[in-house]
C-alpha cells in the first residue's frame, strides 16, 4: 500500500504526469481512499519539491513540471474528492493585482499551495479591488494571495486592502503580499498579515496562519 503512494511521490518530484495520473487510478483500484492517495501521494511530492526549491536544488522550471504532474494527478481525484467533501485545508483566493500582468510566480504559488492541499480560487491578472472584495464575498476565503511585480503596480496590493476594509471584510480574512519588488516593511506598512518572498515560504506561512 505504502509503496504505491511512494512511488507517486517520486514520479511527481521527477514531472511523470501521465505515470501519476495512471497511479492515481491504480490506488484507486486497489481501494486506498482518495483523502490517503492526496495527503500522501501528491502533497508529500509536492512538500519535497517545495522543500528542495527553498534550498536552492530545484528551479522554477523543474517546480512547474511537477506541479504539473500534481494536477494530472489531481484532475483524477478531484470528483471523487468533491464527493467525499475531503477537499482542501482552506481556501486561498490569489491574484495579480490590477495594472499587472505578470502570473508566473503567482501561478507557482497557486500551484503549491494547491499541492499542499489548499483549495485555491485564482482570479488571473489585472484583478481589481472590487474583484478581490467579489470573491471573498463568494468564495469566504481563509487567505488573500497578491502578486505584484511592477513597483507600479504595488499601490493596487493598498487599494485592494482598503476596498476589503470599506466592504467591511478586512477582518474575515488574512492577507498576504508577494512579488519581486515587493518587501516584508511594505506589507507592514499598508497592514497586510503576511509576505512570502517565494512559493515555498507563501505555503510554510499559509499552512501556519490556518493552524
Ligand atoms: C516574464 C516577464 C514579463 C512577461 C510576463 C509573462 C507572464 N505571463 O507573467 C511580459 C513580457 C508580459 C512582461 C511585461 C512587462 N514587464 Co516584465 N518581466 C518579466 C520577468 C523577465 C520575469 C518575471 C517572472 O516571471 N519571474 C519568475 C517568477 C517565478 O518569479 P516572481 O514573479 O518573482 O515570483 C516569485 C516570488 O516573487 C513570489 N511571489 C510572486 N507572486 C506572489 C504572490 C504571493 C501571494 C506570494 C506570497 C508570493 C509571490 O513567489 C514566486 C515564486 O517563488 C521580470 C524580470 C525578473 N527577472 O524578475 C520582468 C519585470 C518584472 N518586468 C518589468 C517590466 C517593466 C515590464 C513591462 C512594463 C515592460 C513594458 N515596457 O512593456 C511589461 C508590463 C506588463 C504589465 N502590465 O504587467 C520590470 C519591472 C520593473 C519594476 N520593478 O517595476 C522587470 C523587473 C524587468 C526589468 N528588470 O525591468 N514581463
Amino acid at each position: 500500500m505504502a509503496d504505491i503512494l511512494e512511488r507517486m511521490a517520486e514520479l511527481l518530484y521527477e514531472g511523470e504526469d501521465e505515470e501519476v495520473a495512471a497511479l492515481v487510478q491504480q490506488a484507486l483500484d486497489e481501494g486506498l481512499e482518495p483523502n490517503t492517495i492526496l495527503q500522501d501521494g501528491l502533497i508529500a511530492g509536492m512538500d519535497v519539491v517545495g522543500r528542495d526549491f527553498k534550498a536552492g536544488d530545484l528551479f522554477v522550471p523543474e517546480v512547474l513540471i511537477a506541479a504539473r504532474a500534481m494536477h494530472a494527478g489531481m484532475d483524477v481525484l478531484r470528483p471523487l474528492l468533491a464527493e467525499s467533501d475531503t477537499m482542501g485545508i482552506g481556501t486561498f483566493v490569489i491574484g495579480t493585482v490590477q495594472g499587472d500582468l505578470h502570473d508566473i510566480g503567482k501561478n507557482l504559488v497557486g500551484m503549491m499551495l494547491e499541492g499542499a492541499g489548499f483549495n485555491v480560487v485564482d482570479l488571473g491578472t489585472d484583478v481589481k479591488p472590487q474583484d478581490f472584495v467579489a470573491a471573498v464575498q463568494a468564495h469566504h476565503p481563509d487567505l488573500i494571495g497578491m502578486s505584484a511585480l511592477l513597483t507600479t503596480t504595488m499601490v493596487n496590493m493598498r487599494a485592494t486592502v482598503e476596498a476589503l476594509t470599506e466592504a467591511g471584510l478586512r477582518d474575515s480574512v488574512k492577507i498576504m503580499i508577494g512579488g519581486a519588488p515587493v518587501t516584508a516593511a511594505f506589507a507592514e506598512d499598508i497592514g497586510v498579515d503576511a509576505f512570502a518572498p517565494d512559493a515555498a515560504s507563501a505555503v510554510d506561512i499559509a499552512r501556519g496562519m490556518i493552524n
